[in-house]
């Protein structure tokens, strides 16, 4: 296939093609991931007129998770749901910024998805430029399933169907499994059109690259210590951009291993469970890889208990992985 062809498949097109293969497939995942475009192209927008429309800096207010808002985190959420509102088989819109899930409609009444996200993840790199991104889970909703927040922490990993990633990055980059592999489409402004760029992704299974704030390496449990002791002296590199997103990107793509542990001024770590650990632990799985909370703890087998759950991360090439963990099964 020359170049040019290749080119050609829109992300609209590719899942509706992977839909087809499905006998009786309702095309949910086609309107769903569609939307989510949408929205992704508009916040991408914003993100870089983001100086010149002056919506840089905070709102001088925090979120559910006491953190400062970003301007561009309540635009980004704003767009997301405006852009998911009125997709007739959404149930629920699932925020990291919302204290409560919205709900749009029951199963009754065609609601059989919910829709997690984190809106704008990485924001406060956003002054300096760095590459940020929208996270999303699309999670099945059963029969007699409201949305409310206890039907959202009911066992959600099982019920995660598809997930995935935009980065907004020096171009911006739509990464997305829907449990069928990993596949990559690069926004092509010419056109208006994410087009495939890789299908089926895979990461490498080792390379000596880890990923982590190691300035709070004094309030990380032993193992993490000893880990990057080890590291150190077996001829590992060190990439950090501080922004998840970003820095489960370059995993991915180069391999490695990204980790964000708990630390004693915060014993459940930091990053989110529904809206960052579980979806981009879905994708580097479907890639290949790895992703734990804790030594033998599979990440997609722990339950939260609350909406806005808080777990540690170590997640990368299946061999990097396993590298952290030997240290962490000392603890
Ligand atoms: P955010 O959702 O408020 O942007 O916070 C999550 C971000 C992640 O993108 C990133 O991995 C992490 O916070 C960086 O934290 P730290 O600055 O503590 O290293
Ligand atoms: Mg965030």
């Amino acid at each position: 296939m020359s170049k040019i062809q290749q080119n050609l498949m829109s992300l609209q097109s590719y899942v509706l093609a992977e839909e087809r293969e499905y006998p009786g497939a309702t095309g949910d995942f086609s309107w769903i991931l569609s939307a989510i475009s949408l929205a992704s192209k508009s916040i991408g927008n914003k993100v870089r007129r983001a100086r010149i429309e002056d919506v840089l800096g905070d709102m001088g207010d925090t979120n559910v998770q006491g953190e400062q808002q970003q301007k561009l985190d309540v635009l980004s959420n704003e767009i997301i749901k405006a852009c998911l509102g009125s997709r007739a088989n959404i149930g629920a819109l699932v925020s990291e910024e919302d204290e409560t899930p919205t709900v749009l409609r029951s199963h009754k009444d065609g609601g059989r998805y919910a829709v997690l996200f984190d809106p704008l993840d990485g924001s406060s790199n956003l002054d300096v430029s760095v590459g940020v991104g929208t996270i999303f889970s699309i999670v099945r909703l059963g029969e007699g399933v409201k949305g409310t927040p206890e039907d959202m922490i009911l066992n959600p990993a099982s019920r995660q169907v598809a997930a995935g990633y935009v980065l907004y990055g020096s171009s911006s980059v739509f990464v997305v499994t829907t449990g069928n592999g990993v596949h990559m489409f690069v926004l092509d402004n010419s056109i208006g059109s994410f087009v495939l760029v890789k299908e089926n992704l895979r990461i490498p299974a080792t390379n000596k690259i880890y990923s982590i704030n190691e300035a709070y390496a004094d309030r990380f449990p032993d193992g993490y210590r000893d880990y990057l002791k080890w590291a150190h002296d077996n001829g590992y590199t060190s990439r950090y951009i501080g922004s998840m997103v970003a820095d489960v990107h370059r995993t991915l793509i180069k391999g490695g291993v990204f980790i964000y542990p708990q630390t004693t001024d915060r014993p459940e770590g930091k990053l989110r469970y529904l809206y960052e650990a579980m979806p981009m632990s879905m994708l580097i799985e479907q890639a290949g890889g790895r992703s734990i909370a804790a030594a033998g703890t599979r990440l997609l087998d722990v339950k939260p208990s609350s909406l806005h759950e808080r777990i540690p991360v170590v997640m990368g090439s299946s061999e990097e992985v396993q590298h952290v963990e030997r240290f962490l099964s000392k603890d």
